[in-house]
């Protein structure tokens, strides 16, 4: 009799852990199911919102063309507001798409201290003007000039103060120098003497575009920027109140439209000596273009580097990345 008992409770003991185990297998599969469900949600909010930022790169490129085609044929921040304005936020079911244009040739170009350019000399001296305006350390200023002309030139023979392999390979995490055009400004943090602190002075003022000898658009140039170009300093704020379309100054209060324009308004308003404008230009031909959708959960920006050929409108997508550019 006891024994048959004892038997009856391990009986009992097994089929409560045959149900346990059952029950357990039950929930494992709940959350399993749970967890493809949101992950299958997640993959196609994803792709929806991929396919929104794509549409909403083709609209700011119908826009940056036709802001040329149709609008006008200069670019001034007024133009450029005209668009951020127009394509602010988007409201789509479940999130929002928005666009943002920057000018890119409001800033200097580090590809135009490549030995290639012809102009090299005359973006060498406005380069170091620069780097005085943004209130870099005056004893700096050849050593950064020099060793980016070294990093973007072909060959391995040192400026003065510049770096070429022998000095990239010393170093504790060594690497080589790319004498190649820049792709990116974030490459600067390799060259010899751009510590944070530089980077920190000079990031908003400079830019990378695949060329060299690209000009400066007057119109959409800061005032820091200004006052780097020959025959300028001291007028950048003044340039800035006249370009502007405001109406807080008697001298052509708007932006300059064509070429040549601004070296009337140099050498007359401003009275300038000799001004040259080579360099200068009233439009611009690169932009980047962010893109972003927020869609639940997700969060997707693009960035994207478009050429407008100021001759003809066509439009070139130069690159993208999902980062920064
Ligand atoms: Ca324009
Ligand atoms: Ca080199
Ligand atoms: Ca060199």
């Amino acid at each position: 009799m006891l024994k048959t008992n004892n038997q009856q409770g391990v009986a009992l003991i097994i089929a409560l852990l045959v149900v346990s185990l059952a029950t357990v297998l039950a929930v494992s599969l709940v959350n399993h199911l749970h967890y493809d469900i949101r992950r299958t949600e997640n993959i196609l909010r994803l792709d929806q919102a991929q396919l929104y930022n794509v549409n909403a790169v083709e609209f700011g490129i119908l826009l940056i063309k036709a802001d040329l085609k149709v609008n006008n044929k200069y670019d001034s921040l007024g133009d450029i507001r005209l668009f951020n304005d127009q394509t602010a936020i988007f409201p789509v079911d479940g999130g929002s798409v928005s666009t943002h244009l920057t000018d890119l040739q409001s800033c200097f170009n580090l590809n135009n201290l490549s030995k290639t350019n012809t102009e090299l000399s005359r973006y060498r001296t406005q380069y170091i003007t620069l780097l005085g305006n943004l209130g870099v350390d005056s004893n700096l200023y050849t050593t950064l000039t020099d060793s980016l002309i070294d990093w973007l030139d072909k060959d391995n023979i040192n400026e003065p103060q510049g770096a070429e392999f022998d000095y990239y390979i010393g170093l504790e995490k060594p690497y080589r120098t790319a004498n190649n055009l820049m792709v990116s400004p974030s490459e600067l943090r390799l060259v010899k003497g751009y510590t944070d602190a530089v980077m920190k002075l000079i990031k908003s003022e400079v830019c990378v575009l695949p060329a060299v000898n690209t000009g400066i658009n007057i119109n959409t140039a800061s005032s820091i920027m200004l006052e780097s170009i020959a025959g300028l300093e001291g007028h950048g704020d003044r340039i800035i109140k006249d370009r502007d379309a405001k109406p807080d100054n008697d001298d052509d209060d708007a932006p300059f439209e064509k070429a040549g324009d601004f070296k009337k308004y140099a050498s007359g308003t401003l009275n300038v000596k000799n001004f040259s404008d080579t360099g200068l230009q009233v439009y611009s031909e690169y932009f980047l273009l962010e893109s972003r959708t927020q869609l639940g959960a997700g969060d997707i920006k693009l960035f994207s580097m478009i050429y407008r050929d100021n001759s003809n409108a066509k439009i070139k997508l130069i690159r993208q990345t999902s980062g920064a550019l």
